[in-house]
């Protein structure tokens, strides 16, 4: 049986939903953030060493980090691969990686750039406020602007961004794209709306909403 470590409102959110999708059997251990500092409390520390979530264990398997944990089940479960043959194969390994590699990244610092200027002391907060703001325009925004301008144009084929049908692809860039709907803007991007709007819907996916408590992005 597969253990989920899962922290309220995270990544671990995706886990979820494709063990529902693949109707695989699991138990939740669940871990609260710090309401103040969000992170993770301590005794995740004792499952992994990162002490961040996901984590799955399974038979003396301790797994950290969605991607694998992702080919873990896709391989030990079947369904939600890539498809057989052809470039979509790698389009499946690309994305799988993409998400966690490049596209959380700056979507991340956007979510650090926002808080930081609330954590400084009062007096320095004039003064630095505007160099965030800065950073942000002119480094972070263009690189979010080509990372949604991509996403827009790789699900325009089919609605999905590895094939003809939803795959584990879709459940690694949901998280990406949930984030981005606030921090980037979909306004002018309906084929990313579509895309939330098509995962959102899903049976498995709203199993795994009233499994993993509040999640802010969904
Ligand atoms: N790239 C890793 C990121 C893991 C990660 O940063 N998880 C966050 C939750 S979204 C976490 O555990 N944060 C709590 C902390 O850093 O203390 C993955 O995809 O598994």
């Amino acid at each position: 049986m597969i253990t989920l470590h899962h922290l309220n409102n995270s990544r671990s959110q995706r886990i979820l939903w494709l063990l529902e999708e693949l109707g695989a059997p699991y138990e939740i251990k669940r871990y609260q953030r710090d309401p103040k500092t969000m992170k993770a409390p301590p005794e995740l520390r004792a499952i992994h060493p990162l002490g961040k979530s996901p984590v799955i264990t399974e038979d003396g398997l301790t797994l950290a980090e969605t991607g694998a944990i992702v080919d873990y089940l896709v391989e030990t479960h079947g369904g939600f691969g890539p498809a057989a043959e052809g470039q979509m194969r790698w389009q499946y390994r690309h994305f799988l990686h993409y998400a966690e590699g490049s596209a959380m990244p700056p979507l991340v610092m956007k979510l650090v750039f926002s808080r930081i200027p609330a954590g400084l002391p009062k007096l320095l907060r004039p003064l630095l406020k505007p160099v965030f703001a800065k950073l942000d325009r002119i480094f972070l925004e263009p690189q979010l602007q080509t990372h949604a301008d991509y996403w827009e144009q790789s699900l325009a084929a089919t609605g999905w961004f590895a094939g003809p049908d939803i795959s584990a692809a879709d459940i690694m860039m949901s998280f990406p794209l949930e984030a981005g709907r606030n921090r980037i803007g979909f306004d002018n991007r309906p084929n990313c709306r579509a895309f939330l709007e098509r995962i959102h819907s899903r049976p498995a996916y709203q199993r795994a909403l009233e499994a993993g408590g509040p999640y802010a992005y969904a």
